[in-house]
């Protein structure tokens, strides 16, 4: 159902800045800018006016520019205003105040991209990408998304979309017709417009493990005993002074993550507590955190010296594990080699003087496994793209074996061919459930 009240918020977050941005997007939003500015005639669309606000005792409070982008061509489909006003908080929130008082209500989290999906101007991969965009960290990300938002995405999915109601037509067809159990031509199309499907499906479906890791960035998680240099790589690695580094074993307890862009793609690294037994209770919560983001994590670095043991079997999840030897400063070539024959994947490095870094960041990008070449390339970004999506792969799969077997039943056919087609449409959003669509939203901020 189509909203009809006029929501506001700021566009742009909370603080001290240049300028501010507060938008509004409604049927009441140009009477409300209207009164606020006190400007008498109508904006025109497109256009920057430059005013004065006032508050409902008619005192002045900033001077800001209005661009106006009259419905249907605005980001909502909707009447929409941009306020850009001084940036300071209390000029924002009496902006939004006196909107409240004219009749607007604060939006929700994504409204406004809410608006825009419900009034047709984007579908829900596009969306998605919007949060994607926003975010998201590094170059490979900040692309990836604009190709989903410009529709080359969308593009792929109806021109599946397009296969699959060919072969649901040639079923429907056959379904009114077909008594014979030799193979006809219909049956050679449908085979082919299925078979046309499931390879592009199963690609997008592959394509979520880089989706991922370009939106959400990788996920590398420093683990091993105390005292190995856990904390002095991961500041290395960040090239700043993140974690408390000292000589005592537990000093870190909790969990600290930073984000670094590593050629155009965004890791997260995740410093912990170092794994050890029978220690007091706020180092055993560390560990207890430590363990669980072992099991989420990309990539684990598993960090020794040669004081401690070498890293055995460890509970990883889908981690790839990255041996790695520290404090290589302190060791000789003969201590090297006997590590080397023991373990043959480690890395040498050395925290302290930076000796091995620049290769182990080459390694841990290797081990995302992301194509060099992305830049015409689109992938699935979101959990809930890839869940779909392997639902229509595996109706496609049932589709395709019914039409291998003799005699073949059209009556099940169709209903795997819709199947696979139902998906189709929730991915593009167009068949998605409330609850579904209020969670794609709410992960947005408040003024998107
Ligand atoms: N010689 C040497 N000392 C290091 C190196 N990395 C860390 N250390 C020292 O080892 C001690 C423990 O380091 P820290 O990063 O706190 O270890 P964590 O407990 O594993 O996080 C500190 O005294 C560091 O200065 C290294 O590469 N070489
Ligand atoms: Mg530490």
């Amino acid at each position: 159902m189509k909203p009809n009240d006029t929501i506001v918020a700021a566009a742009t977050p909370y603080g001290f800045s240049g300028i501010a941005v507060v938008r509004l997007s409604g049927t009441t939003a140009n009477e409300i800018v209207k009164k606020i500015c006190q400007h008498p005639s109508s904006f025109l669309n497109r256009k920057a006016t430059k005013v004065q606000l006032y508050k409902s005792n008619n005192k002045p409070f900033d001077s800001a520019l209005v661009t106006f982008f009259k419905t249907p061509n605005s980001y909502t489909g909707e009447d929409v205003f941009e306020i850009s006003c001084h940036g300071s908080p209390t000029i924002v929130e009496t902006i939004i105040e006196e909107a409240i008082n004219l009749g607007a209500r604060t939006a929700d989290p994504g409204e406004f991209t809410q608006r825009a999906f419900i009034n047709g101007k984007l579908d829900l991969v596009q969306a998605e990408s919007v949060a994607g965009t926003i975010h998201g960290l590094g170059e490979k990300c900040s692309r990836l998304n604009h190709r989903i938002i410009s529709g080359e995405l969308t593009k792929k999915l109806e021109l599946i979309r397009k296969s699959i109601v060919d072969a649901l037509s040639h079923v429907e067809f056959e379904l009114d017709v077909s008594e014979e159990d030799i193979l006809s031509v219909s049956d050679v199309r449908i085979l082919e417009s299925l078979s046309l499907a499931k390879n592009e499906v199963s690609s997008l479906t592959k394509s979520f493990k880089e989706g991922r890791l370009l939106n959400r960035g990788a996920s590398v998680v420093i683990t091993g005993p105390p005292n190995v240099g856990k904390s002095t790589l991961f500041n290395k690695l960040l090239n700043e002074n993140k974690a408390i580094v000292t000589s005592f074993p537990g000093t870190t307890r909790d969990l600290i993550d930073a984000s670094v862009v590593y050629n155009g793609v965004s890791i997260v690294f995740s410093d912990t507590a170092g794994i050890r037994e029978g220690e007091e209770e706020i180092e055993m919560e560390g560990i207890r955190r430590a363990t669980e983001k072992t099991h989420k994590a990309d990539i684990v670095l598993s960090v020794f010296d040669l004081e401690s043991q070498p890293p055995q079997n460890i509970n990883k999840g889908r981690a790839v594990v990255i041996p790695v030897l520290n404090k290589c400063d302190l060791y000789n070539e003969n201590q090297r080699y006997k590590i080397k024959s023991k373990i043959n994947s480690c890395f040498f490095v050395s925290a302290k003087t930076g000796d091995g870094i620049e290769n182990l960041k080459n390694r841990i990008l290797k081990s995302l496994d992301i194509s060099e070449n992305i830049s015409d390339s689109v992938f699935l970004i979101t959990q809930r793209q890839y869940d779909v999506s392997k639902r229509c792969l595996l109706a496609l799969d049932e589709a395709i074996s019914l039409i291998k077997n003799r005699p073949i039943s059209f009556e099940l056919l169709s209903i795997e061919i819709r199947d696979s087609l139902d998906a189709i449409d929730r991915i593009l959003g167009k068949t998605t459930s409330e609850e579904i669509l209020n969670n794609v939203f709410s992960h947005f901020c408040v003024g998107k």
